[in-house]
């Protein structure tokens, strides 16, 4: 029987099949853990009002097509086994079309996406009321990086802090193309569109650290174009925002530093207070205080800084910021100066 070609093919067919079942199961499992660590972008563990509204809409929707989907499968499987073919039974009576069922098939959901809708206007509502203490913060969307503005001529990149428990107002836009501002602990997604201002307000509930990351396709590098949310307790928020407009006072330390950093035109992109102010790119005046460097790419170590100021292309291909080619001494030294700046 193996000599039939056939037959043969067949079976080689079955054994890569199974091949490669054995090797996605194994792919699967290594990826379990990668799936456990990425909780945070679980959906369903909201800690703001805003997210709570979305995570109950959630279930609901899911509930009820948990209900139809039952009740759909289990009839199937009913009829299936109740309703089939045995030897020598003649064709059943067939039935062309009735005006009874499809009444009843176009009431059923057309009731429920209004029952739907109707909370989804609910939920709604509460999203997009602003409360009269609202913080309001200008969230910039740039290729691949996030800039805010905060009152009193405070800015910051990547890493938003809020008060905890005071809802937030933010204007999202665009330096340059479309992105998608999504922390899901906290609220739903929106876009930042260039010319326009996109009003979005939510409510950490509790002090704490959500992840977040742009989530509409902008460019190579979409997939670092990661940020964290900060929730502060109130006090603490005010402290770091006093902080924040501090010029750095560690600067006359780092002569050699500083000249590099302005033979090679940093402050044209970038703003160190005091020293340059560009605003192509982040501000620096405070990077030292930050956790990651180019929006998550790396952990903010002296040694990562200098890595990335020598040859941000190697770390964060296609990355707006030119590799200067500078030698490890003189990166080291750019590096000492940046974490110095808390
Ligand atoms: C042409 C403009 C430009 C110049 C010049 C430039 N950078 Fe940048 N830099 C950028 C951009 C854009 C980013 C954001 C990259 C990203 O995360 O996608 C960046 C990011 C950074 C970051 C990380 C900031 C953060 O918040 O994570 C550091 C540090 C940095 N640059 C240092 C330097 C230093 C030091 C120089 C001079 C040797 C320099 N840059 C020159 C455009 C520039
Ligand atoms: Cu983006």
């Amino acid at each position: 029987m193996l000599d039939c070609p056939l037959a043969s093919g067949l079976i080689r067919e079955v054994t890569l099949a199974r091949k490669a079942a054995i090797a996605a199961s194994g792919t699967l499992l290594a990826l379990l853990p990668g799936a456990a660590s990425a909780a945070s972008f679980w959906p369903v563990s909201p800690q703001s009002e805003q997210a709570s509204s979305i995570v109950f809409l959630f279930w609901l929707v899911m509930a009820i097509a948990a209900v139809f989907l039952f009740s759909v499968l289990g009839a199937l499987l009913f009829m299936i086994v109740r309703f089939r073919g045995r030897p020598g039974q003649p064709d059943p009576r067939q039935r062309y079309g009735s005006l009874r069922l499809e009444m009843w098939w176009t009431a059923i959901p057309v009731t429920l996406l209004v029952v739907v809708f109707g909370f989804m206007l609910r939920e709604l509502n509460k999203e997009i009321a602003i409360a009269p203490d609202a913080l309001e913060i200008t969230v910039i969307g740039h290729q691949w990086w996030w800039e805010y503005r905060y009152p009193g001529d405070v800015v910051a990149a990547n890493e938003l802090h809020i008060p905890a428990g005071r809802q937030v107002r933010l204007n999202l836009q665009s330096a340059d193309v479309v992105h998608n501002f999504w922390v899901p602990d906290l609220a739903g997604k929106e876009q930042t569109i260039p010319g326009t201002n996109n009003v979005w307000t939510f409510t950490a509930g509790k002090a704490g650290t959500y992840d977040g990351a742009c989530s509409e396709y902008c460019g190579t590098q979409h997939g670092w174009m990661r940020l964290t949310v900060i929730a502060d307790p109130p006090q603490a928020f005010e402290a770091w925002l006093a902080a924040q407009k501090q010029a750095p006072v560690t600067l006359s330390s780092h002569q050699d530093a500083l000249r590099l950093y302005a033979g090679n035109a940093c402050g044209g992109c970038h703003t160190i207070q005091g020293v340059s102010g560009g605003k192509a790119a982040p501000d620096l005046s405070h990077i030292g205080s930050r956790t990651t460097i180019g929006a998550g790419v790396l952990p903010n170590t002296p040694e990562n800084m200098a890595r990335w100021v020598q040859d941000p292309q190697a770390v964060k291909p296609g990355v707006l910021m030119p590799s200067f080619h500078l030698t490890d001494q003189q990166a080291r030294e750019i590096a000492a100066l940046l974490e110095d700046l808390k």
